[in-house]
Protein backbone atom coordinates (compact mmCIF):
# COMPACT_ATOMS: atom_id res chain seq x y z
CA UNK A 1 0.00 0.00 0.00
CA UNK A 2 2.76 2.63 0.76
CA UNK A 3 4.50 1.54 -2.40
CA UNK A 4 1.58 2.07 -4.08
CA UNK A 5 0.75 5.48 -2.43
CA UNK A 6 4.63 6.35 -3.58
CA UNK A 7 4.15 5.37 -7.31
CA UNK A 8 0.67 7.82 -7.36
CA UNK A 9 3.06 10.43 -5.09
CA UNK A 10 5.86 10.51 -7.83
CA UNK A 11 3.07 9.98 -10.97
CA UNK A 12 1.18 13.24 -9.50
CA UNK A 13 4.88 14.90 -9.59
CA UNK A 14 5.45 14.28 -13.32
CA UNK A 15 2.39 15.94 -14.60
CA UNK A 16 3.22 18.58 -12.07
CA UNK A 17 6.68 18.64 -13.94
CA UNK A 18 4.96 18.74 -17.38
CA UNK A 19 2.22 21.40 -16.58
CA UNK A 20 5.41 23.60 -15.43
CA UNK A 21 7.32 23.22 -18.63
CA UNK A 22 4.38 23.73 -20.73
CA UNK A 23 3.79 27.24 -18.95
CA UNK A 24 7.41 28.05 -19.14
CA UNK A 25 8.15 31.06 -21.96
CA UNK A 26 9.72 29.82 -24.74
CA UNK A 27 13.20 30.85 -25.06
CA UNK A 28 14.93 32.71 -28.07
CA UNK A 29 18.98 33.07 -28.13
CA UNK A 30 20.48 36.16 -29.40
CA UNK A 31 23.92 37.08 -30.26
CA UNK A 32 24.83 40.59 -30.61
CA UNK A 33 28.14 41.22 -33.14
CA UNK A 34 30.06 44.05 -34.39
CA UNK A 35 27.42 45.12 -36.02
CA UNK A 36 24.29 43.29 -36.41
CA UNK A 37 22.03 41.18 -34.07
CA UNK A 38 21.32 37.03 -35.13
CA UNK A 39 18.82 36.58 -36.14
CA UNK A 40 18.07 40.37 -36.76
CA UNK A 41 14.19 39.67 -37.38
CA UNK A 42 12.71 38.37 -34.68
CA UNK A 43 8.72 36.20 -35.39
CA UNK A 44 6.33 36.85 -31.69
CA UNK A 45 3.07 35.87 -31.12
CA UNK A 46 0.77 38.86 -29.44
CA UNK A 47 0.20 37.83 -25.68
CA UNK A 48 2.76 35.32 -26.08
CA UNK A 49 5.45 35.94 -22.84
CA UNK A 50 9.16 35.01 -24.68
CA UNK A 51 12.21 35.33 -22.68
CA UNK A 52 15.05 36.49 -24.86
CA UNK A 53 18.83 35.03 -24.19
CA UNK A 54 21.26 37.80 -25.10
CA UNK A 55 25.25 37.76 -25.50
CA UNK A 56 28.06 40.06 -26.98
CA UNK A 57 30.58 37.43 -28.81
CA UNK A 58 32.81 40.68 -28.83
CA UNK A 59 32.21 43.88 -27.19
CA UNK A 60 30.04 46.12 -24.72
CA UNK A 61 26.76 46.57 -26.71
CA UNK A 62 23.56 47.98 -25.75
CA UNK A 63 19.82 46.16 -26.60
CA UNK A 64 17.48 48.81 -26.59
CA UNK A 65 13.54 48.35 -27.66
CA UNK A 66 12.41 51.95 -27.69
CA UNK A 67 8.36 51.12 -27.97
CA UNK A 68 8.48 49.02 -25.03
CA UNK A 69 10.96 51.43 -22.75
CA UNK A 70 13.07 48.71 -22.53
CA UNK A 71 17.30 48.19 -22.72
CA UNK A 72 19.82 46.41 -21.22
CA UNK A 73 23.69 46.68 -21.32
CA UNK A 74 25.15 43.49 -23.16
CA UNK A 75 28.48 42.74 -21.96
CA UNK A 76 30.61 39.96 -23.66
CA UNK A 77 30.88 36.21 -21.55
CA UNK A 78 27.30 37.61 -19.89
CA UNK A 79 23.92 36.23 -21.24
CA UNK A 80 20.97 38.54 -20.13
CA UNK A 81 18.03 37.10 -20.04
CA UNK A 82 15.01 39.51 -20.75
CA UNK A 83 11.21 38.87 -20.07
CA UNK A 84 9.03 40.32 -23.04
CA UNK A 85 5.57 39.99 -24.23
CA UNK A 86 4.27 41.84 -27.06
CA UNK A 87 0.55 43.35 -26.25
CA UNK A 88 -0.47 44.14 -30.40
CA UNK A 89 0.59 42.67 -33.77
CA UNK A 90 3.10 45.13 -35.15
CA UNK A 91 7.03 46.08 -35.42
CA UNK A 92 8.95 46.34 -32.80
CA UNK A 93 12.48 47.74 -33.44
CA UNK A 94 15.35 47.32 -31.38
CA UNK A 95 19.03 48.64 -31.58
CA UNK A 96 22.40 49.08 -30.07
CA UNK A 97 22.68 51.71 -28.24
CA UNK A 98 26.06 51.33 -27.47
CA UNK A 99 28.50 53.31 -29.87
CA UNK A 100 30.67 50.33 -30.90
CA UNK A 101 32.85 51.58 -33.71
CA UNK A 102 31.70 52.48 -37.57
CA UNK A 103 29.05 50.67 -38.82
CA UNK A 104 26.66 50.98 -35.49
CA UNK A 105 24.05 53.09 -36.57
CA UNK A 106 23.08 50.05 -38.79
CA UNK A 107 23.11 47.24 -35.79
CA UNK A 108 19.71 47.05 -35.57
CA UNK A 109 16.46 44.44 -35.96
CA UNK A 110 12.67 43.98 -35.16
CA UNK A 111 10.33 41.98 -33.35
CA UNK A 112 7.82 41.34 -35.99
CA UNK A 113 4.54 40.44 -34.04
CA UNK A 114 1.57 38.98 -35.69
CU1 LIG B 1 26.68 49.57 -31.25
Amino acid sequence: MKRRQLLLGSAAAVVALKAARAQAPREIEVTAQRFRFTPNVIPLKAGEPVVLLIRSLDFAHGFFVPDLDLRTDLMPGRVIRLAITPQAPGRLAFLCDNFCGDGHEGMDGHFDVT
